[in-house]
């Protein structure tokens, strides 16, 4: 497939021009650093100035090859043309209003598609907010507000984001919580299927040793909502045992609990499903979204069973800017586009290219671990060679070397030794297989150990 979604007219090779990061973004690092707060970190040092398909421009004129999409959010394509033209003509309409003051179209089109799209075919409701982390805290509240419980189940390596209540549902400590406590209350963790380092346990298995936790630690009639990533995000891109998802939704459901997917991460044909849930046909009774929604404005929402959404009062959800005009313009734009260039099926076909290359590095590389993921969230998990060791420096060692050669990839895992893959879905094959090859040689220049 070819480069048609590309948006802005931007060449789609990768081209270096200057070493890695260039004057102009040495110098615009150098504002950043006396401008912004130190504690926003950046994976690259260079600034963008322009994108489209699979390639990010930087301000030296650097054309960067997108495996990243901005952390999984312009899956349709940065700049896409459909989000472009909605997006100009809303905001020359009007730009906000409200929709608590005076309510407007493009919010209730969103909810309609989302409860159309999302899985199961029960009456659903939807609310929209601004950031991921945001519907994650709204999604308890109606939980909540539906059980008159207040217990909160998370799991292992969990990613919800960075406000009070979804630092004390994260799981990792540095860089997410450390200092920034207390935390909110009610929040308990169980263990999650890990297959590459839980010794292959199967998911019924799996499902029913996180189970005897929550029965034994929280208790089923103080427990609100199970909170999950299907495949989780930052964590380390871990993919449960099939069998693991059903089997906690089944028990959530018999015991009245609110099964809430958090599938910021995994959303919108990601994952080579439309939602990460598909892939076992799991209903959940509320679905968090945010990221892939709008092709990278700020959308986010809580779609779910119409008796538990309608559970809080009125009044009691809401935020100033939460289903913005603009960001809603987008939201049915990047929708449109998913459907009409039909790019879970685009998901799927980079699923089977890459997983091919990645998997050939593997039979010849002792240092990775696992190769797993689905559609175009993959990820390579590093290890000491033959080991199950995780190995962060060599992850840093080899996103740092493929940085220097014009990709950008982003690391995770709750040891940090995890490479993971999310291109925008508007990347050509070419730009993919040239990917593959500067990380099979950014894994050759560490090799022997780049500490
Ligand atoms: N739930 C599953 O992946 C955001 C965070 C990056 P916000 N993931 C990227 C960082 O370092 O902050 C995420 C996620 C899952 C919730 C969130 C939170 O979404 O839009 O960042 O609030």
């Amino acid at each position: 497939m070819s480069t048609t979604t590309a948006g802005p007219n931007v060449t789609q090779r990768r081209l270096l021009t200057t070493p890695i990061p260039g004057p102009r973004s040495r110098a615009l690092m150098a504002r950043k650093a006396r401008a912004v707060a130190s504690g926003v970190a950046t994976t690259m040092p260079v600034f963008a100035t322009r994108a489209a398909g699979g390639i990010v421009v930087d301000v030296d004129g650097n054309h960067l090859v997108d495996l990243g999409s901005g952390i999984a959010v312009t899956t349709v394509g940065n700049s896409a043309p459909r989000v472009v033209e909605a997006v100009q003509e809303q905001v020359a309409a009007f730009t906000h209003t409200c929709f608590m003051v005076t309510p407007y179209e493009g919010y209730v089109a969103v909810a309609e598609a989302l409860n159309r799209l999302t899985p199961g075919d029960h009456e659903k409701r939807t609310v929209l907010f601004n950031s991921g982390a945001e519907a994650v805290e709204n999604a308890v509240k109606i939980a909540r507000a539906h059980t008159g419980r207040q217990a909160v189940v998370v799991f292992d390596h969990a990613y919800h984001g960075r406000t009070n209540l979804t630092m004390a549902m994260t799981a990792k400590n540095v860089p997410y919580k450390h200092g920034f406590g207390p935390f909110a209350g009610e929040v308990y963790r169980a263990p999650l299927s890990y297959p590459f380092r839980d010794g292959g346990l199967d998911g019924e298995t799996a499902a029913l040793r996180a189970i005897d936790v929550i029965e034994k630690q929280v208790g089923a009639d103080n427990l609100a909502a199970v909170v999950i990533e299907p495949i989780q995000g930052e964590g380390g891109f871990i993919e449960p045992a099939p069998g693991f998802l059903p089997r906690l939704a089944a028990w959530c459901r018999y015991h009245g609990v609110v099964f809430v997917a958090d599938e910021v991460q995994t959303g919108f044909a990601r994952t080579g499903d439309l939602f990460a849930c598909d892939h076992e046909g799991v209903v959940p009774d509320l679905i968090v979204t945010a990221k892939g929604i709008a092709g990278g404005l700020p959308l986010s929402a809580v779609t779910g069973r119409a008796a538990i959404m309608d559970a809080a009062h009125a009044g009691g959800l809401g935020g100033t800017y939460g289903g913005n005009p603009l960001a809603c313009a987008a939201a049915l734009a990047a929708i449109e586009t998913i459907e009409a260039e039909h790019l879970v099926t685009r998901a799927r076909e980079i699923e089977t290219l890459m997983l091919e290359g990645l998997r050939a590095l593997q039979t010849r590389d002792p240092r990775v671990g696992e190769v797993r993921g689905r559609g175009a969230m993959l990820a390579v998990e590093l290890v000491e060679a033959g080991t199950d060791r995780p190995d962060p420096a060599l992850a840093r060692a080899i996103a740092g070397a493929a940085h220097e050669r014009g990709v950008i990839v982003l690391t995770c895992g709750t040891h940090g030794n995890v490479l993971r893959l999310l291109p925008p879905l508007s990347i050509s094959d070419e730009l993919l297989r040239d990917g593959l090859d500067v990380l099979e040689a950014a894994f050759a220049a560490s090799a022997g150990g780049a500490r």
